[in-house]
């Protein structure tokens, strides 16, 4: 070490640091003491490294605020005969000088590791490595715990009715699967916070700083790819699972379904019937084709799990295949917001043996070959007409038909009109021309006329003067 140097810079946050040390120099130079600076921060210390020319540095290597990388790379890059002594008082007390001129890349390494390892220290850690791998003992037990309930509560509370289609499980697999996933994640973000909430909180009276962490390259890497994996594994999954629900089945039953605001009405093209109910025979495959009539909706009966919406517009004809497997009355739900009536949105679905289903088919076929009337109170009750409409004298929604057809009709508008052919087409292609006293408009369904021709319709009056 330069046994006589004239310029000395020390480097340190801390005041006590700088002070001691100058009075440490001032005894040990008392006949011609050099002269000393302090700083007290990094971009400080570099810039009278450059401009002031020291020949001793002094670094106190217990402030964390120094960057070392930064101050070795500064330290080689001048020419200057220059010397750096890094003192830490904290640690151990151990000194290192380095000499600018034969610093050598083995001295570069371990300035930038921690040069004071004290003897005792090896054994400190040991007990600390011990305590730790506690930790990771009691909270990997928790963590299991926890996620162990969470995974039997979320399968056990019944989310979903009991699966009725093929398709239904393999996404059931999935939602295990996924249940799985949840259960872990849960489990290991709760547990190790609130473990460390608990367990590592300050106690009273404890005011030491807490341990300074640098962060963990490998740590970084573990909790990427980790998760990076798990997101892949799941996105192979949902799309295996995707191609499983939509396999082709040559002989599948089509039926062709129209949702609009606020009802569900089904086709089987190859009978032509349209019905407001859904029959399907069991275990044989259906294909629908679905449409919208107005705003997205989305088809679904839970037990069936499969869920399909349905794109307003010619073009978007949406596919759904299902097998049920189980024979009983569900619901076909409306899954998308679709308007105020949207919880109304509900069909009854009938899943029944092959030769019930035969006999409805017939039953259906047959109702085209009655006379006007009887046509007519079957398209009034496939289209729906019944759920406003009642032909027992009682209003509901909608005025009732008992005796409706040349009766006097008094209108919001204040006219009375006489109820023949004419109005009752009107008031039912265009439910808003006239409005019956004591009713609201807007209510009725204004699509009727597409979504029944124009004899049906005819039927429907017929039936309607039937009522007397
Ligand atoms: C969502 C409920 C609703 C449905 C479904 C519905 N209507 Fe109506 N309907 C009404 C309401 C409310 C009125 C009274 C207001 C008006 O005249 O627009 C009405 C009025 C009528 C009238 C005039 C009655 C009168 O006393 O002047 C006829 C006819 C009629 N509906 C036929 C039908 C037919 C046929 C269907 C099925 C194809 C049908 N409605 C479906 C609610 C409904
Ligand atoms: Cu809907």
């Amino acid at each position: 070490m330069n046994p006589n140097p004239r310029k000395i810079l020390i480097a340190s946050g801390n005041s006590l640091f700088g002070k001691g040390l100058m009075g440490l120099i001032a005894q040990r130079w008392k006949k011609d003491p050099p002269e000393i600076r302090l700083s007290r921060q990094m971009a400080e210390t570099l810039e009278m490294m450059e401009s002031w020319q020291p020949d001793l540095v002094i670094v106190d290597y217990d402030d964390t605020t120094i960057d070392r990388g930064e101050f070795l790379r500064s330290f080689v890059s001048g020419d200057q005969p220059m010397q750096v002594m890094l003192v830490s008082l904290q640690a151990s007390g151990a000194v290192v000088v380095y000499d600018r001129r034969t610093l050598t890349p083995a001295q570069a390494e371990d300035w930038l590791s921690v040069p004071w390892v004290s003897p005792e220290e090896p054994d400190v850690s040991k007990e600390q490595r011990s305590s730790t791998m506690r930790h990771f003992v009691i909270a990997g037990i928790l963590i299991v715990l926890v996620a162990t309930i969470v995974y039997l509560l979320l399968n056990t509370i019944g989310i979903l009715p009991a699966p009725a289609s093929v398709e239904a499980g393999p996404i059931d697999q999935l939602f295990t699967a996924h249940f799985l996933a949840i259960a872990v994640l849960f489990a290991l973000i709760t547990v190790l916070m609130v473990y460390s909430m608990i367990v590592f909180r300050q106690r009273k009276g404890d005011n030491t700083p807490g341990r300074n962490i640098k962060g963990s390259t490998r740590l970084e890497i573990f909790w990427t790819l980790i998760p990076l994996v798990v997101v892949l594994y799941f996105s192979y999954l949902g799309s295996a699972t995707l191609d499983r629900t939509n396999a082709q089945a040559p002989d599948a039953l089509e039926v062709d379904v129209l949702g609009g605001q606020w009802y569900w009405s089904f086709t089987y093209p190859d009978w032509d019937i349209t019905t407001n109910e859904l029959w399907l025979p069991v275990d044989r495959p259906v294909l629908f084709r679905l449409r919208s009539a107005d705003v997205i909706h989305s088809f679904w009966v839970p037990e069936w799990r499969v869920k399909q919406d349905l794109l307003p517009g010619e073009n978007f004809v949406r596919e759904l295949r299902v097998t049920p497997t189980e024979e009983g009355q569900f619901q076909l739900l409306c899954a998308e917001m679709c308007g105020v009536r949207h919880a109304y949105m509900v069909s009854p679905v009938y899943v029944v043996s092959q030769d019930e289903f035969n006999t409805w088919v017939n039953e259906q076929t047959q109702a085209i070959d009655l006379d006007p009337a009887a046509r007519g109170q079957k398209w009034a009750q496939d289209a729906g007409c019944f759920s406003c409409h009642s032909i027992d004298g009682s209003d509901s929604i909608g005025p009732t038909w008992l005796g409706l057809y040349d009766s006097e009709r008094e209108l919001v508008s204040g006219e009375t009109v006489e109820v023949d052919d004419d109005y009752l087409f009107t008031a039912i292609v265009d439910p808003d021309v006239h409005v019956a006293e004591g009713f609201r408009p807007g209510v009725m369904p204004q699509d009727y006329e597409t979504r029944l021709t124009e004899e049906q319709i005819e039927d429907i009056i017929e039936f309607i003067e039937s009522l007397e």
